[in-house]
């Protein structure tokens, strides 16, 4: 099957060469795929499949800590699932599914909320930045999200968490978790590990912030060409370099940083040419602008071809979810024996 090329900047640590072993990740459908999920998350999900047991998970009930709009999560749902199968993500090596058909992870966080102090969840820097950021909306979902995070990973004990560094702190907090249910109830989870490649925080086009679909600082994958370039055209670069004729400091310079993803064979030319003023902003994010376009050519090829596809992606979402289903009931059911609840229907 086509799969985009990967940039072939420095790893520092390489996703598929981990020793064998259980994978999960989840994406929310609170907008649509962007480069920084790409680079910092979904080269790795991709890397991953070819040799560990991986399953990947729109997560759309957590999508409902901020989007309250039913159709809007149901079309972001279908456009994640779609960007990520023409990404290279292969329904034969890897699960793809929909966190709301399996509705085990919600049960599990529950179970695994009674041995969470309230303090570990509302010290969560996520939490505190959503207080900032949607403060007329701190519904109680927020704070409990990564409780359920932890009940998606710990569900099918997956031992690795590709994600971007972003997540760290809540992976941290799964570590806990598990810990304190295991302490409670005899060890059966598995603390999971996060997994970071080299590209683990990708800063958006106001060059401060993280890329990050509620900021809207976004570079989009699948968009069409000309509004790609208007993104990178607007990206903030390197903020004292005021005139044309000034140096440039490739090292702060996020236009430059992402060049070594989507130019890895001349990024260091490219950053020369900044250095010492040969180049100008406008020509380096051009450039840039059309190394992105280019790298995505062939996934927004593939995902046209998916979209002519009815049912497709349903059916992708549909199957994975099946398979999941013995895993996520054994551990529910390890569960219920050990804190003393009902045997499950099997
Ligand atoms: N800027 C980023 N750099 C590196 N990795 C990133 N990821 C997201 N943004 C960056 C990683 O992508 C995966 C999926 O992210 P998500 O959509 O589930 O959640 P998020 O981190 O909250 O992404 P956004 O875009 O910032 O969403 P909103 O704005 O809705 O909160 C994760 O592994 C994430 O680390």
């Amino acid at each position: 099957m086509t799969t985009t090329p990967q940039p072939a900047a420095p790893a520092e640590q390489d996703p598929a060469n981990l020793p064998r072993g259980r994978v999960f990740s989840g994406v929310q459908p609170s907008g649509l795929p962007h480069v920084g999920n790409y680079l910092g998350a979904f080269r790795s999900y991709i890397a991953m499949q070819e040799r560990h047991d991986a399953i990947y998970c729109i997560v759309d009930y957590h999508a409902l800590t901020s989007t309250h709009n039913g159709e809007l999560i149901r079309q972001n749902t279908h456009e994640m699932a779609l960007g990520l199968l023409a990404l290279g993500l292969d329904p034969e090596r890897a699960v793809l599914f929909r966190q709301s058909d399996r509705p085990e992870h919600t049960e599990l966080a529950w179970l695994l909320s009674s041995v969470v102090p309230v303090s570990w969840v509302e010290r969560t820097p996520s939490f505190k930045e959503k207080r900032r950021s949607q403060p007329e909306d701190i519904n109680h979902a927020l704070l409990t999200y990564p409780v359920l995070m932890a009940a998606d990973i710990a569900i099918y004990l997956a031992r690795y968490v590709p994600v971007g560094k972003d997540q760290q702190a809540h992976l941290e907090l799964t570590r806990e978790i598990v810990r304190a249910w295991n302490a409670r109830y005899g060890d059966y989870f598995v603390e999971p590990e996060a997994v970071f490649n080299d590209s683990p925080i990708v800063r958006g086009t106001d060059g401060a912030n993280k890329m990050s679909k509620s900021l809207g600082n976004v570079i989009d994958i699948f968009a069409e060409p000309d509004v790609i370039r208007r993104q990178v055209m607007s990206m903030v670069t390197d903020t004292e370099r005021i005139r044309r004729t000034d140096p440039g400091r490739p090292e702060v310079c996020n236009v430059c940083q992402l060049h070594r993803y989507f130019s890895p064979l001349e990024f260091e030319e490219i950053w020369e040419g900044e250095r010492t003023a040969r180049t100008g902003c406008v020509d380096t994010k051009r450039l840039l602008a059309d190394r992105i376009i280019a790298f995505f050519a062939q996934a927004r090829e593939r995902r046209r071809e998916l979209s002519e596809r009815p049912g497709y992606v349903e059916e992708v979402l549909r199957a994975g979810a099946e398979r999941l289903e013995p895993l996520a009931r054994e551990t529910l059911g390890v569960c219920h024996d050990r804190m003393g609840l009902g045997p499950i229907a099997r």
